[in-house]
This record gives C-alpha cells, structure tokens and sequence, in this order.
C-alpha cells in the first residue's frame, strides 16, 4: 500500500515539473520531441541522420540520457549543435526533473528540442518530460511482436520509427506485421521507415519535424 503512494507522489510531481515545462516550450515556440527505444535501437544514429538532414533551417539542442558514459553526448557534439548528457548513473529512464536541470543549462533560443531517452522500453512511457510527442523506435532487428510485448509506450507515442530497414533482407521480421501491430495498439500513428546506413526515409522523419516546429 505505502509503494503504491510513494509511486504516486513520484509521479505527481513529475507531472507537475512536466506540465511547467510544456508550457514554458508552448510559450518559446520550442518544438520538444521524446524519442524512446530499446537499447541499440538507433535512437543517436536518428538524431545523427536528422540533423543534417534539417540543412541548419531549424535551430536544434539535444538533451541525451544514458545509464553511463558520455558518448551519444560526444557523438551529437561533433555535428556542431548543443547538447546535454544527463549520466542517470543506474536510473532506467530520464525524468522532468533530471529534464529542467539539463534544459536551463541550454541557451533557449531553439526551434526544436530533442530529448533522446534511457534505452528501455518501459520505463520512460511512463514519465511526461513536457514533449509534445514521444517518437518511439522499433528496429527490425527486434523482432515484430515489441507492439504488443511493450504497449503502453506504442500507445502514449505520435510517432512509430521502423529503424535498419537495410538489414530486412536477413531478417525473418516484417515490416507489414510490426505496422499492423502497431496500429492495432495506437492507430494515430505517424509511421516512418528508415535506415541510418542508406538514408532511406530520413528527409521524411525530418519533414515532419519540421512542420511541426512551423505550426
Ligand atoms: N544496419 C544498421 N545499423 C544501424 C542503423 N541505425 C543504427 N545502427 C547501428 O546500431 C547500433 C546502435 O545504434 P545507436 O544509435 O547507438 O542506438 P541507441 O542505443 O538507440 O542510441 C550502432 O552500431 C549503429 O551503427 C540502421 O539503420 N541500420
Ligand atoms: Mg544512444
């Protein structure tokens, strides 16, 4: 009983750093994405691929998570953008407050923030970070039964990423069968195919990105 109302105090007052923090975004025009996936994914790839893709139309900072290590920091710094590493040192997922600190450490004139979550798939769904969408990532390397293995964050995500379409041809996953998984979770979901080594789909993944940070 008493772990049950520790959990939900922990969750209000995520809920509430998350509300100050979307409506502090919705105030600056700030675009802030929550990308989630299991660990290898290609969550830093993605951001490696998009922003050059944005052509320096859009003004980026990146906010990285990770258990240990400062390497996705690291590797997003080299492409000239801002960037955060938050060292969660064993915590399983990135919370508002872990968020706010690393985002008052940016300079704020941005158009789009991203925050590339812990790799985990269960965890992070559970915690607001005041995105306006959570992009969740599923690789065909996984298999294609993560939809329904891990439907809450499928369920809370705008936007499904298919990552390493490349390697399909051997794979015995099917990109039909983890769209029609998907979609039986959370039919509103954007979906996008892409593979970081071809560079198949990433203009797509970044058009919308865009559009978003003009609306
Ligand atoms: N073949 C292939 N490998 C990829 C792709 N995207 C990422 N990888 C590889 O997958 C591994 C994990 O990628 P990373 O971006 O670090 O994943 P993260 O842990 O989700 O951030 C790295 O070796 C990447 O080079 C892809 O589209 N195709
Ligand atoms: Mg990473």
């Amino acid at each position: 009983m008493s772990v049950i109302t520790v959990e939900r105090k922990l969750l209000e007052k995520n809920d509430f750093i998350a509300g100050e923090l979307r409506k502090e975004f919705l105030e600056r025009n700030i675009f802030a994405v929550n990308i989630i996936s299991s660990p290898g994914s290609g969550k830093t790839s993605l951001i490696e691929n998009i922003i050059p893709s944005l052509n320096y139309k859009l003004k980026v900072s990146v906010i990285t998570g990770d258990l240990q290590t400062d390497n996705d920091a690291q590797r997003i710094g080299a492409l000239g953008v801002p960037v955060v590493q938050i060292i969660t040192n064993g915590a399983c997922h990135l919370d508002a407050n872990l968020v706010r600190d690393a985002w008052n450490s940016l300079n704020k004139d941005v158009n789009l923030l991203i925050i590339e979550n812990v790799g985990n798939l269960v965890c992070p769904s559970g915690f607001d970070l005041g995105e306006a969408a959570k992009i969740v990532i599923h690789s065909t390397t996984e298999g294609d039964d993560k939809p329904l293995k891990y439907p809450q964050v499928f369920r809370n995500s705008s936007v499904l990423v298919i990552n390493k379409i490349d390697l399909l041809p051997y794979l015995n996953s099917s990109v039909d069968i983890i769209m029609e998984n998907a979609l039986s979770v959370n039919p509103h979901l954007d979906i996008f195919q892409t593979s970081c080594v071809s560079g198949k789909g990433i203009d797509e993944l970044t058009s919308w990105l865009q559009q978003n940070c003009l609306k």
